[in-house]
């Protein structure tokens, strides 16, 4: 039987062998959710980037360059991180060069898995096909914040973990931590979120509604992955 495995942080990479594993990295709060967001709306190519001024000089090669630190649009870029900004007609086609604080470094990190597919609530239905269908071992990689696990991510774990388990064998316990978790939240994810550490962040910054979003799920049918590093559709 397949296995399954769930990193609850980046800084725990260290401990897994992603060479042979289709690896789902996962920022629900928001950069995965963007993501798969702009996909869905007909953006070419996504390039993850870990550092910021490296993504500022993607605007001479002509890309768009989007993304934040700590929640706000970088001085200069063209977009932020919300995913009503990849909603608009004029993204198609687009290529964009992408940075956050979390989700782009668990990207980087992630690299030298057999294949790195991004994962979020809009899209767990799609990625939950395409692994069942799929021969390979599965780790789940949550972005978290600045090395520390979250609770939003380790929800999305739970959640993927829990539509695959009659098929698929846990390979530690991070994964039954995280069904657990996620089958006390989900029938009112909003509501056992809003003690978490990010959503009092972005609360602050007034973007309730990007959090109510983030967290709907099944809206796109759409896997953002990984080739050569940049992200495409599968
Ligand atoms: O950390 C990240 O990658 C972001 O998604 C954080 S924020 O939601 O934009 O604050």
């Amino acid at each position: 039987m397949k296995t399954i495995d769930v990193c609850l942080s980046p800084e725990l990479i260290h401990l897994y062998d992603v060479s042979n594993k289709t690896v789902v990295v996962v920022d629900i709060l928001r950069a995965t959710s963007c993501m798969v967001t702009a996909f869905a709306h007909g953006v070419e190519s996504i390039v993850p980037i870990a550092d910021a001024d490296e993504c500022m000089k993607m605007k001479y090669k002509g890309f768009v360059v989007s993304g934040e630190r700590n929640g706000q649009k970088i001085e200069g870029f063209d977009k932020g991180n919300s995913p009503f900004e990849y909603m608009e007609d004029a993204i198609k086609g687009l290529k964009i060069a992408f940075t956050t604080t979390n989700g782009t470094q668990a990207i980087e990190k992630s690299k030298g898995a057999r294949q790195i597919l991004i994962g979020s609530f809009l899209n767990l239905s799609a990625i939950t096909k395409y692994l069942l269908m799929s021969d390979h071992n599965i780790l789940i990689v949550c972005a978290g914040w600045k090395g520390k696990v979250n609770l939003e991510d380790s929800l999305f774990a739970g959640a993927l973990v829990d539509k695959l388990r009659k098929h698929i064998e846990p390979d530690c316990d991070a994964p039954i931590v995280a069904q657990e978790l996620y089958l006390s939240a989900k029938n009112d994810m909003m509501k056992f979120l809003s003690t978490s550490s990010h959503v009092k962040r972005l609360n602050k910054l007034n973007i309730h509604k990007d959090i109510e979003f983030c967290l709907t799920p099944d809206q796109y049918d759409v896997i953002p992955a990984l080739k050569r590093g940049e992200l495409r559709l599968l």
